[in-house]
Formats: structure tokens, C-alpha cells, sequence
């Protein structure tokens, strides 16, 4: 018999991840440690089973059907299987429930069960990242009738009754600079308001509810004129006639997420709070699915070098295993140390946003979330994508062939840098977040996490790095092009 190649073989997400276990070993009190265990065990298990599935099965899409036999218009989405059992997933194993928890670890927890989940749930991770956004801006916003009709469903632990929320903001206009916003919030005689407008990406339109920012009629031009809404999609059974699929979006990668064009036509909506500064208020919901991006993107990591390094021992090439090849070895060392960095930051901001909102953190630790959340986002996602290349490049030829399903993992790692702010985008905002005192926060946090560490040479370069910045940033105080064309390598320096 000719020669045949062993495939790759996925090692426990979950108990494999050595990175993970000390994370959570040293973070957590022993009771909540052991809590935790059973749901990350289950989604460690449904992780390989969903690896097993993809490699043994034709891979789908979801499709549109927008009219019947007899002509109704009926916008049915047909979902794939992942799709089909996400909300039990995810209320059985409490993946948003466990970060709403009155704890300063609840964001911790939740973003570890959403780092297991993510891949296998073919990016229903983006609608939940949404619905969890939702929560926050909701929560945040102190609306009091939304908060009682709203978080019950999208934190729910029963699959009967939970609800996802989209996030509609991107127009055909901008997606990026969405003061151009075209739709527009009307108000009826009742009193009610309804939204008239595109949107030009629609991710969770399979949802129950969204955010959707809009113009009040008559309120100006600008970001400033813009209102927060809440909408629900559905009228009972159906999805109510207002609101109008025009399209699914052909996509480079997340090829299962439904992401639809989408249509307004009066559909009813409630302002979460006041009728003008829309971004201002959905704010939190941004920092919050930045965070899950940021967690997301490690995850798309870790599954490419779980896989590479399995690898490594079952190719050989030149007379032994590929991993006994210095070079080779090198380069899965590289990729691993690069991953740890990245790993490291991610759960850094998941760490911190869990005590910022629970009130038990540092006077500092505010600004810190502020600046570490964009510069995480934007970080990870761009090393997402060099790492899943390096990564299928350790397969040879084999990485490059689609029903190794690798391919995939690079396919979807370009997405992380494109939505919820571009990497321009994001440095932009880092600069706003050092406009207040991110910097001074982010010195003092490292002179903690410097703590105990006698490495003097890490430590002065890093000072080094911090007063460089400050001295930048003060030169160009008043130079508003310069501070921008150079916020990128800024936010990188910082990031790294
Ligand atoms: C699987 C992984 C999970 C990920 C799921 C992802 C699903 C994908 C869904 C999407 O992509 S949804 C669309 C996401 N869209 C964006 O992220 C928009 C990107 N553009 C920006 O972020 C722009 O910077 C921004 C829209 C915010 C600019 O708008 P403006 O109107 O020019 O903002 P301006 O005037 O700078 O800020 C308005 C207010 O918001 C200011 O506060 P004040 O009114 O009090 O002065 C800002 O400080 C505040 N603000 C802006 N960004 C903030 C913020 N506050 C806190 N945090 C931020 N990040
Ligand atoms: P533009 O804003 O036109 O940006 C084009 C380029 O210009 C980018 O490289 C950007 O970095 C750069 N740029 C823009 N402004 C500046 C500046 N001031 N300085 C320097 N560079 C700049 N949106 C939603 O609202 N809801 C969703 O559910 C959703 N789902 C999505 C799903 C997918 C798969 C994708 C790919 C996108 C989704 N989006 C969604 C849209 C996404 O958030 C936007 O595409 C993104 O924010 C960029 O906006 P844009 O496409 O209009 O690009």
C-alpha cells in the first residue's frame, strides 16, 4: 500500500490548553475554579466533535428563501447545524448568563466558555457577542422598561426564551464614520417610532431584537444628531413585515453567519435613552463585542497551532518527525510565544472589564480598560490572520486545500480586523482613550505586572517605550494630521 498521510488530530481545546488551565488556576478562588470546570469540560468536547463533523461533512452555507410556492414573501434562513444547536449551547453552558454574574470574574468566565466555543460555533459567537453587547448598552443606558423586556430573553438559560440581538450600524455611507447615517426615526401620531432606512450589514438577522442607530426627523446632520434605538424583529412566529431581507452577503470567510442586507420600513422602535448622542450610547456595546473579538481572535490562534503542532509529529520529512527539525521547531516556538503575548492581553481586558463593571477595580483601571480594549482588538486581529498563514503553511500543500478545512481558519481570521472598527479605525480610538490618561494608567499597571519579575532589561525598555510615547504624543499635541498618520505604529508599539 502507497504511503497515506495521518490527518491532524484536534487535542482537547479544554484540558489541552495548558495556557488556559494556569490562566484560570491562578485567577480564580478555588470554588469558582471548580464551578466553572463541568461547562468548560462539555464545550472542550463539543469543540472536538464540531472538528470532527467539519472534516467528515460537505461544508454549507446558510440560505435565503424569500418568497413561496404562491408568491408570500417569507425571508426563511435555512442555518447549519452549528447555527441549529447554538441557542441550547449556549444557554446550557450559561456562555452570556455567566458574565452578567454578580462577580468581579464573570467577564472572565464568560470569555474563557466563549474562547472554547467560538470555532466550533461557526461565529454564532458574533451574533451572541452582539446580544451580550446589547445587554451592557441596555443595562448602561438605565432604561428601565427595556431592561426588564430585553435581558431576561438575551441572558436567558433556557432555549425557549433566549434572544439575539444585532448591532445595525453600518450603512451603505460609512461604516466607519457613521455620523453619515441615512435612516431615519419617525414618530406617529401615537407616539410611536419607527425606523425608515438600510442597512447595509445585518449579522444577527436571524435575531429577535437589535441596536440600530438612527436619525430623528428633523434632528440635524452628524454623529451627535444620531439616537440609540431598540427594535424587535418578530411578531410571534414571524418576522414582521417591516423589516425586509433584501439579501445574504458573499463572503471571503464566516461563511455560516448569515449576514444580510436589510431593509426598514416603519419598523417600531424604542430610544434607549435621549433622542441624540447614539454613539455616545452604544458606547458600551462597542467596547463590550471588541472585548469578544479580541477573545475570538486568540481562539481562531490556538486552534491553528493545536493543529500545526499535532501535525508536527505525525509529518516527517528529510529522515524524521517535522518536529524534531530545528527550524521547524523554531517555528511553531515563534508562532506559540507570539500567541502567548496575544492570549495574555486578550484576557487581560476580559479580567478588567469583569471588575471595572463589578466596582472592585483600581482607581487606574478604568482608563486601562478604555485603552487596552481597542489596542487588544486591533492587535490580536491583525496577528490573527499572520498567525492562521504561518500556521497552514506548516501543513505545506495540505494547508492549502479545502477540505483539510484549514484554509478556512485563515479565511475567517481577516474578519477580526475589519468589523467593530478597522485597524485604523481602532488606532483612532486609542488615541481618544490616551487623550484622558491611558498612558498614565497603562505605566502604572505595568509597574504591577513587572512586580516580583527581576528582569531589569524588560523592565527599563518598557519605560523606555512609555516615555518615547508620552514625549510623541506631547510633540504632536497640536498637530492633528501628524498624531494620526502615525496612531497606528503607536498603538502597535503600545500593544506589543
Ligand atoms: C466573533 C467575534 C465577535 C465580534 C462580533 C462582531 C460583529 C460585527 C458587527 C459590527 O461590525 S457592528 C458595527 C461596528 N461599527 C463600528 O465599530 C464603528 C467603527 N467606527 C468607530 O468606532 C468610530 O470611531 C465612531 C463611530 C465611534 C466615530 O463616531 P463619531 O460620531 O465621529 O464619534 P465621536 O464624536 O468621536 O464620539 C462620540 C462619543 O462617543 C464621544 O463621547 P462624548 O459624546 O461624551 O464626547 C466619544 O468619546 C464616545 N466614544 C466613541 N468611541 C468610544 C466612545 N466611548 C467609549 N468607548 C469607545 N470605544
Ligand atoms: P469604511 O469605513 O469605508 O473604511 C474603508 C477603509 O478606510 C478602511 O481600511 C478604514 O480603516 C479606512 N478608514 C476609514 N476612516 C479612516 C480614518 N479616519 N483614518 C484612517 N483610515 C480610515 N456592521 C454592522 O453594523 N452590523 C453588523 O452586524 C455587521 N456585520 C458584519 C459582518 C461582516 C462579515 C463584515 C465584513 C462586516 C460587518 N459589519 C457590520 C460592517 C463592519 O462593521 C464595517 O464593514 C466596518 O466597520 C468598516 O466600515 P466600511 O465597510 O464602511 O469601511
Amino acid at each position: 500500500m502507497a504511503f497515506l498521510q495521518d490527518a491532524p488530530q484536534l487535542a482537547h481545546p479544554y484540558r489541552g490548553d495548558r495556557l488556559l488551565l494556569a490562566l484560570l488556576d491562578r485567577a480564580l478562588p478555588a470554588e469558582r475554579r471548580a464551578a466553572l470546570d463541568a461547562d468548560l469540560d462539555a464545550l472542550g468536547d463539543y469543540a472536538q466533535m464540531a472538528w470532527q463533523r467539519a472534516c467528515a461533512t460537505t461544508r454549507r452555507k446558510p440560505v435565503l428563501t424569500q418568497w413561496d410556492a404562491w408568491g408570500r414573501r417569507v425571508d426563511r434562513i435555512e442555518l447549519t447545524p452549528a447555527w441549529q444547536e447554538g441557542a441550547a449551547m449556549t444557554t446550557q453552558h450559561a456562555v452570556l448568563a455567566a458574565g452578567h454574574a454578580d462577580s468581579e470574574h464573570a467577564r472572565l468566565e464568560e470569555f474563557a466558555r466563549v474562547y472554547l466555543y467560538h470555532l466550533a460555533s461557526e461565529f454564532y459567537t458574533c451574533p451572541l457577542a452582539m446580544t451580550d453587547g446589547a445587554a451592557t448598552a441596555i443595562r448602561a443606558s438605565g432604561n428601565r422598561g427595556l431592561i426588564e423586556r430585553a435581558l431576561p430573553h438575551f441572558l436567558s438559560r433556557d432555549p425557549a426564551t433566549f434572544w439575539l440581538s444585532g448591532q445595525w450600524m453600518t450603512e451603505n455611507v460609512g461604516g466607519s464614520d457613521v455620523g453619515n447615517t441615512e435612516t431615519i426615526a419617525r414618530q406617529d401620531a401615537d407616539g410611536q417610532w419607527r425606523l425608515y432606512g438600510r442597512k447595509w450589514f445585518s449579522s444577527a438577522v436571524v435575531g429577535e431584537a437589535a441596536l440600530a442607530l438612527a436619525r430623528p426627523e428633523g434632528s440635524g446632520h452628524g454623529g451627535a444628531a444620531l439616537a440609540l434605538f431598540y427594535v424587535e424583529t418578530m411578531d410571534g412566529e414571524r418576522r414582521r413585515p417591516e423589516l425586509v431581507i433584501d439579501r445574504l452577503k458573499d463572503k471571503l470567510g464566516t461563511q455560516e453567519l448569515p449576514t444580510a442586507e436589510i431593509h426598514l420600513d416603519g419598523l417600531p422602535a424604542w430610544p434607549l435613552g435621549e433622542l441624540a448622542h447614539g454613539v455616545r450610547q452604544v458606547a458600551p456595546m462597542l467596547n463590550v463585542t471588541r472585548s469578544w473579538n479580541a477573545i475570538c481572535a486568540v481562539a481562531s490562534m490556538a486552534r491553528a497551532i493545536n493543529l500545526a503542532r499535532d501535525f508536527a509529529g505525525r509529518r516527517r520529512a528529510f529522515g524524521r518527525p517535522l518536529v524534531e527539525q530545528p527550524l521547524h521547531a523554531q517555528t511553531l516556538a515563534d508562532l506559540q510565544a507570539q500567541f502567548e503575548g496575544a492570549f495574555a492581553l486578550a484576557f487581560e481586558v476580559a479580567h478588567l472589564l469583569g471588575r471595572v463593571e463589578h466596582g472592585t477595580a483600581a482607581p487606574h483601571e478604568a482608563a486601562l480598560l478604555r485603552l487596552l480594549t481597542p489596542l487588544a482588538k486591533l492587535w490580536t486581529g491583525k496577528l490573527a490572520v499572520q498567525i492562521c498563514s504561518e500556521a497552514i503553511e506548516c501543513f505545506g500543500g495540505a494547508g492549502y486545500i479545502e477540505d483539510t478545512g484549514l484554509p478556512q481558519l485563515l479565511r475567517d481570521a481577516q474578519v477580526y480586523a475589519i468589523w467593530e472598527g478597522t485597524t485604523n479605525v481602532l488606532s483612532l480610538d486609542s488615541l481618544r482613550a490616551l487623550a484622558g490618561d491611558g498612558l498614565g494608567a497603562l505605566r502604572m499597571a505595568c509597574a504591577g505586572w513587572l512586580e516580583g519579575n527581576d528582569d531589569m532589561h524588560a523592565a527599563s525598555a518598557i519605560r523606555q517605550t512609555l516615555d518615547a510615547a508620552a514625549r510623541w504624543l506631547d510633540q504632536h499635541a497640536a498637530a492633528r494630521d501628524t498624531l494620526e498618520a502615525g496612531a497606528r505604529g503607536l498603538a502597535f508599539t503600545l500593544a506589543r
